[in-house]
């Protein structure tokens, strides 16, 4: 374990969000790496944390004003042991190496956990859609696709969104990609409805952390229904949180966004949610106008850089983190725990740190890791593919009861891989372990490749 750290820090020593990702499952699948000394011999751990290919290029594009802009594109294809590479876009100014192969990192073991045949990849860019106008985010999509095309396609890699790539992003990128390659295929998911996207994924993300936390509260013989939840973030997986939760009978009082958080204490109603998803969708404007339309609600300005985040200090029961990672730091976790929080979904990926893990597991109280808890969104993507190779498309509730059920699966995989290796529990240990056996085993059977 000491040994695959030391690897991976002097191999890329900055890359901080990464060694974080490694040093999370090196530690969890400890026990399973000592069960099986095949895993050690053929050097699966060394293998699994080097990707199997990097891509980075160029992306010049022109803004509104004629002058010429010039971001940096990425594509990280880290394993294909069990399927195609898959995986999300993010747009975002903190886009690096170090963060994509985080996120490709966690995609291979969530892909894994989804039972969905899926490798892992992530890329993006740190181009940032923010005040951009549409045909300033057409052409960046446009000459990010006119390289991204060469590497990808429906049985290598397939791209979907993250932070800063939704549905616009993902039809500027697929008009660009089909016109490129003279093909209609499912080499993007979260595509819209009307052109090969499922019902369903612009849902999946948020209904299933919502659905791992009522199976998570199940174990405790308990229900959402009447629930107190901090849900942070207001884009897609924070709207789809709450909406699900209105409809399961919780209360979600919080949303955020990188300049501040609302607490409503009455509540988020669909009323309210409609409002959100307006003014985030289509008028990409910024949370603090909830507070200005609902003056019971308060707004505060946070930034991540603070000595902790006062959304996370209110009480509550559940807590729903959807916005980026290590958005939960030690000190939050502290006031989350004192303050009654006992089931942490986590909708984002790796929005906790270390530290903020550490207090959750020795407080006892139900933490789902992201990779579990998450899994969702690319789960519906795996069947948003499978929709494109049978050119049908499923029913709202054909899609979503398969989502309930693969969160479920997901769910009770990590309790057993928990209780196999040592952590009843723990689900930290036991999705690490579980997604990490899947891949692994693959990789043995598919020999030195
Ligand atoms: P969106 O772009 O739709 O929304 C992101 C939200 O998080 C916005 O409210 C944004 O605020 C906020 N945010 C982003 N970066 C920061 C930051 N550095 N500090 C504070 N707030 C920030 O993205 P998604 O909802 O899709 O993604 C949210 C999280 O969920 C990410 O961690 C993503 O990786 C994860 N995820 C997403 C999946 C999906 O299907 N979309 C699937 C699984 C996980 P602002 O508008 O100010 O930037
Ligand atoms: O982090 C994630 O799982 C996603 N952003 C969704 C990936 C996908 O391919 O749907």
């Amino acid at each position: 374990m000491n040994d695959i750290m030391q690897i991976v820090m002097n191999r890329d020593p900055d890359e901080k969000e990464f060694h974080q990702a490694v040093h999370e499952v090196a530690e969890s699948v400890k026990p399973v790496l000592e069960q099986h000394p095949e895993y050690r011999q053929a050097r699966i751990m060394e293998r699994i944390v080097e990707p199997e290919r990097v891509i980075m290029f160029r992306v010049p594009w022109e803004d509104d004003q004629g002058e010429v802009r010039v971001n940096r594109g990425f594509r990280i294809e880290m394993n294909s042991a069990i399927g195609p590479y898959k995986g999300g876009l993010r747009f975002h100014p903190s886009v690096n190496l170090s963060i994509l192969k985080f996120l490709a990192f966690e995609q291979v073991f969530k892909n894994a956990l989804t039972t969905l045949p899926m490798g892992g990849g992530k890329g993006g860019s740190d181009f940032d859609p923010k005040g951009k106008s549409d045909a300033e985010v057409m052409r960046f999509c446009q000459s990010f696709m006119l390289e991204l095309a060469r590497h990808i396609g429906p049985d290598t890699d397939v791209p979907a969104g993250d932070i800063g790539v939704g549905a616009r992003e993902i039809g500027f990128l697929f008009g660009m990609y089909k016109r490129i390659r003279n093909e209609f295929t499912g080499v993007l998911t979260g595509k819209s409805l009307g052109w090969g996207g499922s019902l369903i994924r612009p849902e999946a993300t948020g209904y299933g952390a919502v659905y791992f936390a009522a199976e998570m509260l199940s174990t405790r013989h308990e229900t959402l229904a009447g629930k107190t939840c901090l849900v942070s973030g207001s884009g897609n997986v924070a709207q789809y949180t709450c909406e699900k939760l209105i409809e399961l009978g919780a209360k979600a009082v919080t949303l955020s966004d990188s300049s501040g958080y609302i607490y409503d204490e009455e509540g988020i109603d669909s009323s309210k949610l409609d409002f959100v998803m307006q003014l985030k969708n289509v008028r990409r404007g910024r949370i603090r106008e909830y507070a200005e339309k609902y003056p019971q609600a308060i707004y505060k300005e946070v930034s991540l850089a603070d000595d902790f985040n006062p959304l996370w200090d209110h009480p509550a029961d559940c807590a729903f983190p959807s916005a980026t990672q290590n958005e939960i730091n030690g000190k939050d976790a502290q006031n989350l725990v004192n303050n009654g929080v006992y089931v942490i979904s986590e909708g984002a990926n790796m929005p906790s740190t270390p530290d903020a893990i550490d207090i959750f597991l020795d407080a006892g109280i139900l933490y789902g890791l992201g990779k579990a808890a998450n899994a969702g969104g690319v789960a519906v993507s795996g069947l948003e593919m499978s929709q494109n190779s049978q050119r049908l498309s499923w029913s709202r509730e054909e899609v979503d009861g398969y989502l309930h059920r693969i969160m479920k699966s997901i769910h009770s995989t990590s309790l057993e891989a928990a209780e196999r290796y040592g952590s009843p529990g723990n689900y930290v240990v036991g999705a690490n372990c579980a997604g990490f056996v899947k891949v692994a085993n693959a990789m043995l059977d598919q020999g030195l490749v």
